[in-house]
């Protein structure tokens, strides 16, 4: 992690990394994505699935998703943020269609309780045990919609009075209450943020483009339940297998010792 991202994330509980995906990569990753979208649901293999929006394990349907959970430009923040000890947990595609509906304002916090989700600062470098990293494969323009934060509120010490932000429900792109701002990243752009950070989704306007995103979700090895399904396993490279896998406090990832990792 650079100083300037340390410092970013730390103030404002997110980061905006602009063109981590080389245009090849993200051409290959948008027609994998479309490929998804296009197959119908009882022509999908096993493991995939349509659950609205979501598009279940969107990162496994091919390899070039499947290669974004070790990106270079955002391996080394997966790797500070988990203390050496990172563990995918989930790889869902998210698509927002023209009139997708959006949700409303959440965290870690709201959802499981304040002792659900740890931030802390030690030696110099963070330490935050669930974050989620979310390529983006279409471009976000100001009042297209999509997500929202409220920067810093990772930090917050109290809970949200229910009043505020139009009592959580933010639907307006036009309208963001003060403290609410709209993230667009550019196509090949990602997002990372902190589960503790306050976000929801405005529901998305284009009636003529969709948004689509990988939503990365990461934990230190040590947290949280199984690994991926039997039939999934089959289909993931043993470098993403390793990544997934539950791991004691004190066990050292192969993985970890590389700073740019091939899936084979
Ligand atoms: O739609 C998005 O940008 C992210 C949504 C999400 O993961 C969430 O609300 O928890």
């Amino acid at each position: 992690m650079t100083p300037e991202q340390r410092y970013f994330f730390d103030v404002a509980g997110y980061l905006h990394l602009e063109n981590v995906l080389s245009s090849k990569q993200l051409v290959a990753c948008q027609k994998a994505t479309q490929r998804y979208i296009d197959t119908p649901v009882d022509q999908l293999p096993e493991g995939f699935g349509k659950d609205g929006k979501r598009h279940i394990n969107g990162f496994a349907f091919d390899k070039t998703l499947e290669s974004l959970v070790f990106h270079p430009k955002t391996w080394p923040i997966i790797m500070e943020l988990t203390n050496q000890k990172p563990r995918l947990t989930s790889g869902t595609l998210q698509v927002d269609l023209p009139d997708s509906g959006g949700g409303g304002l959440h965290c870690a916090r709201d959802d499981y309780g304040w002792e659900s989700c740890r931030y802390e600062v030690r030696d110099n470098k963070i330490y935050c045990d669930n974050f989620v990293v979310f390529p983006y494969f279409d471009d976000v323009f100001p009042g297209d919609g999509g997500l929202l934060v409220v920067p810093g509120s990772h930090k917050a010490s109290f809970p949200r009075p229910k009043t505020m932000f139009y009592n959580g429900n933010v639907v307006d792109t036009n309208d963001l209450p003060l403290g609410v701002i709209n993230l667009t990243p550019r196509a090949g752009d990602v997002l990372i943020i902190s589960e503790l950070l306050t976000h929801g989704i405005l529901p998305w306007n284009p009636p003529d483009r969709i948004r689509r995103i990988l939503v990365l979700r990461y934990t230190p090895q040590h947290k949280g339940g199984g690994g991926p399904s039997e039939t999934l396993k089959d289909r993931l490279s043993s470098q993403t297998l390793e990544l997934m896998a539950p791991a004691h406090y004190t066990h050292s990832k192969n993985i970890t010792q590389q700073n740019k990792i091939r899936i084979d």
